[in-house]
């Protein structure tokens, strides 16, 4: 059996939204078609309480994208973003929600992020997420969405770390920045993860 894993696609991570990842939008259509190729559909969405640490905006005198240590990590700071129950964060109206059997919801804990669809940015808290896979019978995972060199990166590695034979649909993502997903792929590639193109899935 096989999933498709469709990460963070919210209205805050495209054009428009609070933390834009340019052409996040241009995922939409490429994950629409692949669902029904697949056995398990499950999708992440980031859901985040207002007084989240990785905001800047709870940090007196810092700005977003300066990066602090958080809970031992180092930490990003982001605008204010996937607000529980607020509009950026409710999944984009062009995702077809129809074929997605799981939501996981990441990034609630206000004392640390979450990156991952698998567990908290320190390992310490698991989704359930590898537990529901497995029972489902899926062997092999293919991530999608946003953004690449961060929540698809890090669900990617995560996967790849449980057993799961894991794939990145390069054209249904997007990242903030071309040089880091440049260097998250590099990673995911050691991590023997491939990397291939949505024409390329059987
Ligand atoms: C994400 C930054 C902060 C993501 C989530 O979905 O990649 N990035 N929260
Ligand atoms: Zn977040």
């Amino acid at each position: 059996m096989r999933a498709l894993i469709v990460v963070d696609v919210q209205n805050d991570f495209v054009p428009g939204g609070a933390l834009p990842v340019p052409e996040g939008d241009a995922v939409i259509p490429v994950i629409n078609r692949l669902m029904g190729r697949f056995d398990v559909v499950v999708a992440t969405q980031d859901w985040h309480p207002a007084t989240h640490k990785s905001f800047a905006s709870n940090h007196p005198g810092r700005s977003p994208y300066e990066v602090i240590t958080l809970a031992g990590l180092e930490q990003v700071l982001w605008p204010d973003h996937c607000v529980q129950g607020s509009p950026g964060a409710e999944f984009t109206p062009g995702l077809d929600l129809r074929p997605v059997e799981a939501i996981v919801r990441k990034g609630t804990d206000p004392g640390i992020d979450s990156y991952s669809g698998f567990y908290d940015n320190g390992r310490k808290r698991s989704t359930g997420l590898a537990g529901y896979l497995r029972e489902r019978g899926v062997r092999e995972v293919y991530v999608t969405g946003l953004a690449g060199e961060y929540c698809v990166f890090y669900t990617a590695m995560d996967a790849a770390a449980e057993g799961f034979a894991t794939f990145v649909v390069e054209d249904a993502t997007r990242p903030l920045s071309a040089e880091g997903f440049e260097k998250a792929v590099v990673r995911m590639r050691e991590q023997g993860i491939t990397i291939l193109r949505s024409r390329d899935v059987g």
